[in-house]
């Protein structure tokens, strides 16, 4: 188990001593050149009945965003085909709400051994699920499920109210104990304070097994949240929380995930050095736009990056 004051003994290392061990780190375990790229739909957005302060798809926030489900499995293997061709590995998916209905959750199920033919991974965020849906999940070959524990746990509470970590936690070992990777990991800009980030990184670490792959976000403020006027992170907090991140699970992929598009490309290059090895690529993310393909295409060439080919 690392500690609270070993990880932050960490985290307020000199920025440049502390991105030359993250990047010596990284490189024992990762090929520096190699990016893991994913895509993401939305196949049911909106109508959730959780609380989340950052989400535009909570009924409770005033961003008014109606359920709407893409049933159609042709639109959804369109969309995974067009991934594929631009260089995505992994194709995920998320649904809003709580738990996934019965309905929904066998058409997900449909779907994953359909996007799994085309010789992609597959990644699913569907809130919480019980036992029998894991082992459904996990006889579809699923390989990915995400579960974020959004922030620290002593400020989980300032930020939803209408579930607790631990039940996110108990989800997310279940997914782990039914041989489904995990990924998992939270958002920076919520308000939260560096300890608070240091603890969330740390919650991640002292997990019995690592994650396999970890969701960086910065908040993407959304008119109509509680958050939409939240402080900006700083740039460097956030490259030291990758690296944090790095150090303390060496073997884990770290994406930076929402929030890129307003990110320069030196800042990404930075994150990339601290050990970040993976992010989204299209056009959209769940409800917010993402980086430009284009632009993304243009930084890996830059920077000699090349994306984790697909299996198929
Ligand atoms: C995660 O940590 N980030 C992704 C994924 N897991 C599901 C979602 C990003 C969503 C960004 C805001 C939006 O599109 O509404």
């Amino acid at each position: 188990m690392v500690t609270f004051g070993e990880a932050q003994k960490i985290f307020n290392r000199p920025f440049l001593e502390l991105i030359h061990e993250a990047h010596s780190v990284h490189r024992l375990h990762h090929n520096p050149r190699e990016i893991q790229i994913s895509s993401l739909l939305s196949i049911q957005s909106g109508g959730c009945c959780e609380d989340c302060a950052y989400c535009a798809q909570s009924i409770r926030n005033k961003t008014k965003m109606p359920k709407q489900i893409i049933a159609d499995m042709d639109v959804i293997l369109a969309s995974a085909k067009k991934a594929k061709a631009m260089g995505s590995s992994r194709f995920c998916m998320g649904t809003s709400g709580k738990t996934p209905g019965d309905e929904l959750f066998a058409l997900v199920c449909r779907v994953v051994v359909e996007v799994k033919k085309l010789g992609l991974e597959t990644c699913l965020t569907m809130g919480m699920l019980k036992e029998d849906q894991i082992i459904k999940l996990k006889e579809c070959g699923l390989d990915y499920y995400n579960h974020n524990v959004d922030t620290s746990p002593e400020y989980y509470g300032k930020i939803i109210t209408t579930r607790t970590l631990e039940e996110r936690i108990r989800t997310i070992e279940r997914v782990h104990r039914h041989g489904i990777k995990v990924c998992t990991g939270g958002i920076l800009g919520l308000g939260e304070t560096i300890e608070d980030r240091i603890k969330m990184i740390l919650l991640l670490a002292n997990f019995g097994e690592h994650p396999e792959s970890i969701s960086i976000n910065r908040l993407v403020k959304i008119p109509g949240t509680p958050l939409e006027n939240a402080e900006d992170v700083d740039p460097f907090d956030f490259v030291r929380t990758i690296a944090l991140a790095r150090i303390l699970m060496a073997k884990s992929a770290i994406r930076i995930s929402a929030g890129r598009e307003k990110m320069s490309d030196e800042l990404q290059a930075l994150c990339f050095l601290a050990g970040a090895n993976s992010f989204f690529m299209g056009e959209k993310l769940l409800t917010v736009e993402n980086s430009e393909f284009t632009r993304d295409l243009e930084l890996m060439r830059r920077l000699d990056l090349h994306p984790i080919p697909c299996n198929g």
